[in-house]
């Protein structure tokens, strides 16, 4: 088993696409092992995204993910970092597949719905920085 991070970003949340997302979760069979509501402050939003702070959407993406409350979540199943990554297509909703969750409910290349750690090694970080070890049942 293996188990991933995952948040529902602003512009869905603001949008009504929480239970949507939730649903096609684990209508895939992702175990929901931690999930919760939150906001994100400008320096943990910075923190967060500090691998991007050289790229010209830093910004914006900063300002965008502070916008509004984010369903932060951790995903349990076989091969979970990918299927993730799969399930919620190309970082670029135009060039994302047929029924992944940005084709579905996002807008643009930054206000793209969802996200999903890239690695292992970056799941091990994004996790704890949302989760207590209590939190994840
Ligand atoms: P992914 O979320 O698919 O792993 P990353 O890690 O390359 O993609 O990008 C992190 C976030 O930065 C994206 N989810 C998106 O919101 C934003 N982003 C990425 N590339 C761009 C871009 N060219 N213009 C604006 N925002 C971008």
């Amino acid at each position: 088993m293996e188990r991933t991070f995952g948040m529902i970003k602003p512009d869905a949340v603001a949008k009504g696409y929480a239970g949507a997302i939730l649903a096609a979760i684990e209508e895939h069979g992702f175990k929901l092992v931690g999930f919760k509501k939150t906001r994100l402050s400008t320096a943990l939003a910075q923190s967060f995204y500090a691998v991007h702070q050289e790229r010209p959407f830093y910004n914006d993406l900063v300002k965008f993910m502070t916008e509004g409350p984010v369903v932060v979540m951790v995903l349990e199943k076989e091969n979970a970092i990918a299927d993730w990554r799969t399930l919620m297509g190309a970082t670029n909703p135009e060039k994302a597949d047929a029924g992944t969750l940005r084709k579905r409910f996002a807008q643009n290349i930054e206000r793209n719905a969802v996200h999903g750690s890239d690695a292992p090694e970056t799941a091990a970080v994004e996790i704890p920085f949302f989760f207590s070890s209590s939190e994840l049942l």
